[in-house]
Parts: C-alpha cells; sequence; structure tokens
C-alpha cells in the first residue's frame, strides 16, 4: 500500500476557546463552560474549561459546585454552553480544511481527519511546514488554536495528537511509529476500555509493545476474530481505514477566487453558478438529496463567513441549489461592506435518493 499522510486536527479547549473570541477581555481568567441542568441555579456539570481553569483542577463533567468550589478567589468566568455558535465556528474550519485535503472526515465538532498525502507529496518532512501553515491560516482567518497529529494511518494521527496539548504538533513518521507506540499503555488505543484493559493486565499485556508482541493467533483465541486481528494490526501501528466523510457531518462543496474583489452580487453569482454546476454533479452522481444550503465567503481582509439555510423539504435540484445560494448572498452582501475575495458553495443533511435506490434496486431485480 502506498504511503500516506493523514493528520488529526483537535481544537484546544475547543467551548471555551470560542467564548474567549467571542469576549477576548476573558483571556486570561479562568473559563469554565457548563450545561446548566435548569433544577437549581447552580445545579449542572462543565462541558469544558480553559487551561488556566484548568490548573486548579476543573475538568470536563466535573459538577459545577464543584468547579466554583475549586475556582473560589479567583475572578472565574462562566458560561452556559451555545452550540449553535460552537457549530459556526467549527464550520468554518472545516470548510478551510477542505481547502487543504484530498478527503476530509469530522468525527466531532472539534475534530477532523485530513488526508494530505498528495498536498505534502507523501513527504513527512512538507508534512511539518504544511500543518504550520494550516494552523497559521486558521489563527489568521478564525482566531482558533487546535493541535494536530501526524501519522501514516488515522491511528497513529490519533495519538500522536495526544502526545501535546495545546497548539501542539507531534509527526510520527511511518519508521517510527512502531516505537512510538512501545511504551504507551494499552488503553490509549481506540476499542480499549476499562473492562478489556482489566483483561489485557491480566495475560501479562500493560504497553501496546507487550501487545505487539503478543502473538495474534492467541488474540484471536481469546478476543474473537474482529477484535483479535484489530488488536494485533493496532499494536503494530497497522491501519488501513481510509479517511472519508461520513454521516453528519458530510457535505459536498466547492470553493473559488474570484477574478476580482468585489461586492457586487450578479459578479459572485456568475461564479457560485459554475460553483454550483460542480456540486450538483457530485451530488448527482452519488444519488443523495440535501437540506442545507450554505455559502462561504473570504473577504479581502481575508476574514471568511458563512451563511446556511435549512430547506424544508430534501432537495436534488440544481435551482434549489442555486436560488438558495443567490438569497443567502443577497443577504449576505446587505450586512457586509467588504469586498469578497473568495467564495464557496456548499450542501450537506444528507439523505439518499429513495426515487435512485429504487431504479437501483429494480435494476438489480430485472438482472438477476
Ligand atoms: P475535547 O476535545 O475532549 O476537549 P477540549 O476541546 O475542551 O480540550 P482539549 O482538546 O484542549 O483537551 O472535547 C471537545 C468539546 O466537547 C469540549 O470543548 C466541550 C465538549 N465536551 C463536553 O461537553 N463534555 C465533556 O465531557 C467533554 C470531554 C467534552
Ligand atoms: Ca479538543
Amino acid at each position: 500500500m502506498q504511503i500516506r499522510v493523514v493528520m488529526l486536527a483537535d481544537f484546544d479547549y475547543f467551548f471555551a476557546q470560542c467564548e474567549e473570541l467571542r469576549t477576548p477581555a476573558i483571556k486570561d481568567k479562568p473559563v469554565v463552560v457548563g450545561v446548566y441542568s435548569g433544577r437549581t441555579e447552580e445545579s449542572g456539570a462543565v462541558s469544558t474549561s480553559n487551561y488556566i481553569a484548568r490548573k486548579y483542577g476543573v475538568k470536563s463533567g466535573m459538577p459545577l459546585f464543584l468547579a466554583k468550589r475549586k475556582l473560589d478567589g479567583t475572578d472565574a468566568v462562566f458560561f452556559k454552553v451555545d452550540h449553535e455558535y460552537y457549530d459556526q465556528i467549527s464550520d468554518r474550519i472545516m470548510q478551510i480544511f477542505r481547502g487543504y485535503a484530498s478527503n476530509l472526515e469530522q468525527v466531532s465538532v472539534d475534530e477532523a481527519y485530513l488526508d494530505v498525502t498528495d498536498q505534502v507529496e507523501g513527504s513527512f518532512d512538507n508534512a511539518k511546514d504544511y500543518a504550520q501553515k494550516i494552523k497559521a491560516d486558521i489563527k489568521l482567518q478564525v482566531g482558533i488554536s487546535f493541535t494536530i497529529g501526524v501519522g501514516p494511518n488515522k491511528l497513529i494521527a490519533k495519538i500522536a495528537c495526544d502526545n501535546q496539548k495545546p497548539d501542539g504538533l507531534t509527526i510520527v513518521k511511518p519508521q517510527e511509529a512502531k516505537t512510538f507506540l512501545e511504551p504507551l499503555d494499552v488503553d490509549r488505543l481506540l476499542g480499549i476500555g476499562k473492562k478489556t484493559s482489566i483483561k489485557m493486565t491480566e495475560l501479562g499485556i500493560k504497553t501496546i509493545g507487550d501487545l505487539a508482541k503478543y502473538g495474534c493467533p492467541r488474540l484471536v483465541e481469546i478476543f474473537g476474530k474482529a477484535l483479535g486481528i484489530y488488536f494485533h494490526n493496532a499494536a503494530n501501528a497497522i491501519d488501513n481505514e481510509p479517511v472519508q466523510e461520513q454521516g453528519e457531518a458530510e457535505s459536498i462543496s466547492k470553493i473559488g477566487t474570484l477574478k476580482q474583489d468585489t461586492h457586487d452580487l450578479e459578479f459572485i453569482l456568475h461564479k457560485t453558478d459554475e460553483l454550483t454546476e460542480f456540486v450538483y454533479k457530485e451530488v448527482t452522481e452519488r444519488g443523495l438529496s440535501f437540506k442545507l444550503v450554505s455559502i462561504y465567503a473570504v473577504n479581502v481582509d481575508l476574514s471568511s463567513k458563512s451563511r446556511s439555510i435549512t430547506l424544508e423539504q430534501p432537495a436534488k435540484d440544481k435551482e434549489t441549489i442555486r436560488r438558495n445560494v443567490r438569497g443567502l448572498f443577497e443577504r449576505f452582501l446587505a450586512e457586509s461592506a467588504l469586498a469578497v475575495r473568495r467564495v464557496g458553495v456548499r450542501v450537506s443533511g444528507f439523505s439518499k435518493d429513495e426515487s435512485r435506490q429504487k431504479q437501483l434496486t429494480s435494476f438489480f431485480q430485472g438482472t438477476t
């Protein structure tokens, strides 16, 4: 198999960092974002906190009253989760990532894998500069910092990412991958929770290195075929899972640069029509219906904005994309005085196109 260069980007203390972005004055204070259950004013749990609050012992999942107690006497600030706002920021970053990768797999609101093999020509030395470039670009355009792990597959990228946070960058080359994993505890591998880890301790397996040396047939005997083989491969730094968009997070988009910076609607729509063609073709080829149409604009000052509209019914036609892109840009230009440099069109919220599935089914029925 060809060498791959896979990145995992994980946004630093994400919800709390979003709050710092909105209110920069709190940056030097402990910041806690919580889910308030509403039973009493104090009841609820910590979603996340910035690294200053973490120094006082605040942790995700901790009851809010306990976090308040730990931060007693400090000038800590508390926020209620605002998912809509965090999603917006996340979407903007994911959209920029798409421009940097052949494939993007969004894992959660603040994590995504990027396959950048082609972009860095398979070189891990290039990958370092490339990762720094992405980090700097997003810091500039959005103002959010994140940590990147780079490896020959998703498994290594993920573990590399956990190596140094926040604002970290850890690169594990293919030839270093096994040695990198060796000393780590087995529970660092995805799929090894408390129960499995206890079982492994009983077998004398403490580190990933121990697991790598344990015979594959024995592992299959103990954990079953699928899991046994997975453990053996993972411990030996083998993971062939492709980086691919999936489920909810999936979207199809295209971004392009305008021939000149402009604030003119028709000029912009001329370009977005081209982008829509591309998006529409992809949607049709994959037999998808979409429920969300979004636009994206990078202004001359390099700030970027996205706007979305949720359709009442899933759609699959070009005209729906065009009409909504026009409406979104009309509103966007009315709200912003800046000239636009780059524009994008995106559809998401997919469902499989039923009529096409029926066609396929009858096709199969017809041929058997
Ligand atoms: P994480 O990536 O686990 O944590 P983080 O981004 O806050 O911090 P870092 O990566 O720098 O260690 O989670 C991402 C977001 O998910 C987090 O900002 C808030 C939310 N979250 C919860 O709501 N509850 C939780 O228990 C956890 C762990 C996270
Ligand atoms: Ca994170």
